[in-house]
């Protein structure tokens, strides 16, 4: 095992992976064995087989974070690891979906990844409404940033947050993710387009890949974050990653409070009072009711945490 050496996986299409290794060298290489299922922003053990001059990725180095999605069977798996920034897009139009944008914050706490608002197409205008909802998300503990792809506004500030960070982009459709993406990345689509090639004849239709940006950091981008729903069972059981419930879950009176009836809840008692904004609390309830029957028809041996 002497020849093994770590490295970072910084592109994913179907199993055909790129990694980088600590020298920065690029090199092609696979899943060693049918089990191992590694995503972008993997570190892994690697080994070159010099028989077919190939690398093999033999170990996933275990992952700091990870975030998880329920794909189209409703089974866990994850999308990307190591993040420790998720960007929510947002804006003007498409009306925003705000029970989505608390779906995937609540996501990225309870995977220890922070989350941030960025607000694109500034120079549409934010009407009255949209910032009402923006200080219910500030006044929660979001930070959100305002930005137009158009006007060439706050790509700074967005690089600043992405600055060290290991960050993607989520949100609705429309919302100009992808026009993000080319702005941040310009050179993006010829770099995923020579992964494309690789993959010649097969129908893989998704490629992650994790890109340097200008300011430090890293943004990765896939598919599989942008349109994704949070997996149920990875949310935090107390909270669900809603961070205002988590603040005030210690207040009630039950240690196993769920936040729904049960008597002596602060969290329904902040909402009574305004601490807890009631779209929020709203939103929290939806997502419990969906986590319960989810678990409910797992039964109760394949329930995590
Ligand atoms: N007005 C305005 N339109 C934008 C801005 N950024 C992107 N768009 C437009 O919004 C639409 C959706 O953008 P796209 O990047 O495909 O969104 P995605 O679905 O989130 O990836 C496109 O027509 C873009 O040209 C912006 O800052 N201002
Ligand atoms: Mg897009
Ligand atoms: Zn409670």
């Amino acid at each position: 095992m002497n020849d093994t050496f770590d490295a970072r996986v910084i592109a994913t299409f179907g199993r055909h992976l790129l990694v980088r290794e600590a020298s920065g060298k690029e090199l092609k290489a696979r899943p060693f064995g049918r089990g191992l299922t590694v995503v972008c922003g993997d570190n892994v053990k690697c080994r070159i087989d010099p028989r077919h001059d190939e690398v093999h990725v033999l170990e996933l180095i275990p992952r700091r974070t990870a975030l998880y999605r329920s794909n189209v069977r409703g089974v866990t798996e994850p999308v990307v690891a190591n993040l420790s920034q998720l960007l929510v897009v947002l804006a003007p139009n498409p009306v925003p979906d705000l029970f989505v944008v608390d779906r995937y914050l609540a996501a990225a706490a309870s995977g220890g990844i922070a989350g941030t608002l960025i607000v694109n197409k500034t120079e549409l205008g934010i009407g009255d409404e949209l910032r009402t909802q923006l200080d219910v998300f500030t006044a929660a503990g979001y930070r959100w940033i305002p930005c137009s792809v158009r006007a060439g506004e706050g790509i700074e500030a967005l690089l600043d947050v992405c600055a060290g960070q290991v960050a993607a982009l989520v949100g609705q459709s429309g919302v100009g993710k992808s026009s993000l993406v080319h702005y941040l990345i310009p050179n993006a689509e010829v770099e995923i387009g020579e992964l494309v090639r690789e993959e010649e004849g097969r129908h893989t239709t998704t490629a992650s890949k994790l890109f340097d940006l200008p300011r430090g950091g890293h943004l990765i981008d896939s598919p599989g974050v942008r349109d994704f729903a949070p997996a149920i069972d990875r949310l935090d059981s107390r909270s669900l990653g809603f961070v205002e419930v988590e603040r005030l879950a210690p207040g009630c009176r039950f240690a196993d409070c769920r936040h729904m009836r049960e008597p002596g809840c602060a969290v329904q008692a902040a909402t009574h009072s305004g601490d807890m904004n009631p779209r929020r609390y709203e939103s929290y309830r939806r997502l419990r009711r969906l986590h319960e029957e989810l678990t409910a028809a797992r039964g109760p041996e394949r329930g995590r945490r």
